[in-house]
Formats: structure tokens, C-alpha cells, sequence
């Protein structure tokens, strides 16, 4: 499809297997394809909920597995570095390919993810500023249903009656089989503090050694100013799927905007949900 096309069509939520997707972008053909999609033993999962940092990711991998070198005509955005495997799109994509990508939950990867054969990096992002990148996010796409207000989509986010449901499910699901599979686990506030260290424990994880010269390359590559400049990295080519008057995808990148948004009341009721449903969950998030 045309991504200028984007603009004149519609679009409808669905379930499937208990998670909301759009048919714009996804249909259940596809999801039940992907689930005995052979994947090349050799090619790592990125796996993430939406909004937690995932295109940060995709770049970091991208240039730790080219060693800061993926510039070349071949790897034109993105989408062709690091395809996500649950669009349809994703049949017709040249499979050259290092990375692949999914936003889907543990219960819809292809069945081999579901072993130690494949390397998966999975990051995650505070939940509240998910919620308010999400916000943004369903506001500037044409393809999400904008939301009435804050407190509705805060409310519609705990209901996980949103672009791939749930997020408590997303990461309590992925997180205990974590042990069942070859996992390395990683979050967007620890990018922010010390993305350095971020990008050797991903390297290492890959059995990729970075000398010196190159892991500063990468770390100029990935810096928000850079990805929001960059055409290979800013979504420039598929600006039809978006409002541009109604924001940017390179939106902030910091840590804690949550506070800008939530009321008390809100903060307050969300920890009591968060308190609910993941107080037994070993990751704290910042
Ligand atoms: S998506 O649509 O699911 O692929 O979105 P995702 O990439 O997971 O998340 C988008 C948020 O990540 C921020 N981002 C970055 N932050 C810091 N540094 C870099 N380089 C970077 N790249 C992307 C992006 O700005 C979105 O966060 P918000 O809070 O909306 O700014």
C-alpha cells in the first residue's frame, strides 16, 4: 500500500485473541501466519509494547550489527533495517533484513520465538510515560482512534482497549517465560541513564565486539536529535500515515513527562492499579 494512501482510508479496531489491533495495519490472516513463520535462527526479536522505546532499539541493534555502518542504499528506513513481523506488509519486504520486530504478546510470536533458538531483546518503558507517549501517538496518527481526552485514554490503557492491548499482560506475559527463552531485558530509563552501558549488554549479548571508534558512532547515531533528523530513522517517507500539525513522532524522548500530564487523582489511582495487578512483578520502574 501507498503510505500517502493512508490518509483517505479507514479503519476499524478488532480482536484477536484477546488484543486489539487495526485493520488499517494488521489483519487476522497475517496473525495467524506469523505464528509458524520459520525465522532464521540467526536474525534477533525485538520485542516491545508500543511506545517504550522500540525505534531507539531498532537503530542501536541496526548499527551494532553493520558495526555502525548500515548507511549504504540497501537499508533505505527503518522498516526495510528491522521489519515488524505482524504487518502484512511484512510478506512482500526484501529479506535482507538483520533485526526483526514485534509489538505482538508472547501468545502470537511464531512458535520457534518460543525456545532458546532465538536471540530476544525485549525493552520496556514506564508504564505511565507509555501512557502519555501512547496519548500523543493515537492523537497524530491517522490510523488510531484519537482519544476524547486524557482520562478517558488513561482509562482505556488500564482496560487494555487500545493499539495491542493490554500492557500489563504484554510484559507479565513476556517476563515469565523469560527464563524458557534466550532473553535479555532491557529498559527505557536505563537507555536514558547510561545508554553506553545499554549498547555493550546488547552487543555482548549478540557476541558482538565494538572497538572504541565504533561504539562512539553509534552512540552519535542514536541520540534523539540524530534519530529526529535522520530520514532514515524519522519516518519521513510514510508522513501520509500522520497528522503533522498534530505532533511528531520523535515527540520529547525524556523520562518522566508523566508528570506533566497526570493529576493527582490520576497518579493516585494508577498506582492503585499498577499496586493491583504488578505488586509481585521484580522490575521497579524509575
Ligand atoms: S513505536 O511507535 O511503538 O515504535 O514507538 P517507540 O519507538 O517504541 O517509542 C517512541 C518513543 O521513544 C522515543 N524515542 C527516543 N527517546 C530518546 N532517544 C531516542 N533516540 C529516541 N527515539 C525514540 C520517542 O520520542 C517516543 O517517546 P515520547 O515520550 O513520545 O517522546
Amino acid at each position: 500500500m501507498d503510505p500517502s494512501e493512508v490518509a483517505k482510508m479507514s479503519f476499524e479496531y478488532f480482536q484477536h485473541n484477546g488484543v486489539t489491533f487495526v485493520s488499517m495495519i494488521h489483519s487476522i490472516e497475517h496473525l495467524e501466519w506469523v505464528k509458524d513463520f520459520k525465522m532464521d535462527p540467526d536474525i534477533p526479536l525485538l520485542v516491545s509494547y508500543p511506545k517504550s522505546g522500540t525505534t531507539w532499539l531498532q537503530q542501536i541493534i541496526s548499527l551494532i550489527l553493520s558495526n555502525a555502518n548500515d548507511t549504504g542504499e540497501k537499508f533505505k528506513n527503518l522498516y526495510a533495517k528491522a521489519p515488524w513481523i505482524e504487518y502484512p506488509l511484512f510478506k512482500t519486504v526484501s529479506r535482507d533484513y538483520q533485526l526483526l520486530t514485534t509489538h505482538l504478546n508472547y501468545h502470537m510470536v511464531p512458535n520457534i520465538v518460543k525456545s532458546k533458538m532465538i536471540k530476544i531483546i525485549y525493552v520496556a518503558r514506564n508504564p505511565k510515560d507509555v501512557i502519555v507517549s501512547s496519548y500523543h501517538f493515537h492523537k497524530y496518527s491517522r490510523f488510531l482512534k484519537t482519544p476524547k481526552d486524557f482520562q478517558d485514554f488513561v482509562e482505556q490503557f488500564v482496560e487494555g482497549n487500545v493499539f495491542y492491548g493490554s500492557w500489563f499482560d504484554h510484559i507479565r506475559d513476556w517476563y515469565s517465560h523469560k527464563d524458557e527463552l534466550n532473553f535479555l531485558f532491557v529498559t527505557y530509563e536505563e537507555m536514558q541513564k547510561d545508554l553506553r552501558s545499554v549498547i555493550e549488554k546488547v552487543a555482548s549479548f549478540l557476541n558482538k565486539k565494538l572497538d572504541a571508534g565504533t561504539l562512539e558512532s553509534i552512540l552519535d547515531q542514536c541520540t534523539f536529535n540524530s534519530m529526529k533528523e535522520n530520514p532514515q530513522t524519522n519516518y519521513q517517507d510514510v508522513s501520509g500515515m500522520f497528522y503533522s500539525d498534530k505532533g511528531s513522532f520523535y515527540r520529547k524522548g525524556i523520562v518522566g513527562d508523566w508528570k506533566n500530564h497526570f493529576l493527582v487523582s490520576q497518579n493516585e489511582w494508577f498506582d492503585s492499579i499498577y499496586q493491583e495487578r504488578m505488586a509481585d512483578f521484580p522490575v521497579k520502574f524509575d
